[in-house]
């Protein structure tokens, strides 16, 4: 098969698209990855190549090793991504170790996997293993409303979830886990990806301050849908905040969070009840 008839490709690309159409993708922002299933990779693998050089990761994923990804590429622009995959997008294999990468399929003109490769592929591996195997989908935006929260909330994970889940009562369905925050960091090397990854042994979502969002999840639906909800209800947020400086008349108590949680079958962590 064709690798951009393939449904995952295609899945993939519509992801894409949206969060282009969304606004999160500014000029080259942003970065998607997805760990592809082996059979999936077998309806393609006529149209691989096995030629490509191996190249460091940078990072260690030994739990990785022998996977297939399809990734964004660096600096390629997700507005493109609809019309030219082939040039914009990768195929990469790693090696038995989890330390080299090699291109198996696009970046046709040339190029390499994203930037955040090292953050995506550590987060896969914590994410892997967390899920049980479930979770494929790293994403990685730069929604404008989570990213404003960063410069007038206190970048602590219990403010972040409390606050985000109160602007939607979706929000802790959604998303019971809570959400991590990464403070500023130099972006695409291994430190953000140690303290990211860091986080995601417990939540589905960082934030990375004054730069982004960053997401996991076990397809794309799922994955673009908790981008969606946590930037919308950022995005509640930042009206609450024009409007009344951030005082708030009422809003959603932690008993009511309770009665949420027995009612959808949730486990919402007391830690940010209190
Ligand atoms: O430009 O978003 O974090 C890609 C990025 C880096
Ligand atoms: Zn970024």
């Amino acid at each position: 098969m064709k690798v951009t008839d393939a449904k995952f490709v295609q899945g993939f690309i519509r992801m894409a698209n949206d969060g282009w159409e969304q606004g999160w993708h500014e000029r080259n922002g942003g970065n998607l990855t997805y760990r592809i299933k082996k059979e999936e990779i077998e309806e393609i693998r006529e149209n691989l190549r096995t030629d490509g050089e191996w190249k460091a990761i940078g990072t260690s994923v030994p739990n990785l090793g022998g996977e297939y990804f399809l990734v964004t590429g660096s600096g390629k622009y997700f507005r493109n991504i609809i019309l030219d995959p082939e040039e914009t997008l990768a195929i990469v294999e790693l090696d038995a170790a989890g330390e080299n990468y090699r291109i198996c399929w696009g970046l046709k003109n040339g190029g390499k996997p994203t930037s955040e490769l090292p953050s995506h592929l550590m987060n896969h591996e914590v994410k892997m293993i967390a899920s049980g195997g479930k979770h494929r989908v790293i994403y990685h935006a730069h929604p404008a409303n989570v990213i404003a929260l960063t410069f007038v909330l206190p970048l602590e994970d219990k403010v972040f979830t409390r606050e985000l889940w109160e602007m939607a009562t979706e929000c802790p369905i959604v998303f019971p886990d809570g959400i991590g925050v990464v403070p500023w960091m130099v972006p695409g090397g291994r430190d953000i990806a140690v303290a990211t990854s860091e986080l995601m042994k417990q939540y589905n979502v960082a934030v990375w301050a004054h730069h982004g969002l960053f997401c996991s999840g076990e397809d794309f639906d799922l994955t673009f849908g908790l981008m969606h909800t946590v930037e919308k209800s950022a995005e509640i947020l930042v009206k609450v905040y024009s409007m009344t400086g951030g005082k708030k008349r009422q809003t959603i108590q932690p008993d009511e969070f309770r009665d949420l949680a027995k009612d959808f079958k949730v486990t919402l962590p007391e830690k940010f009840l209190d």
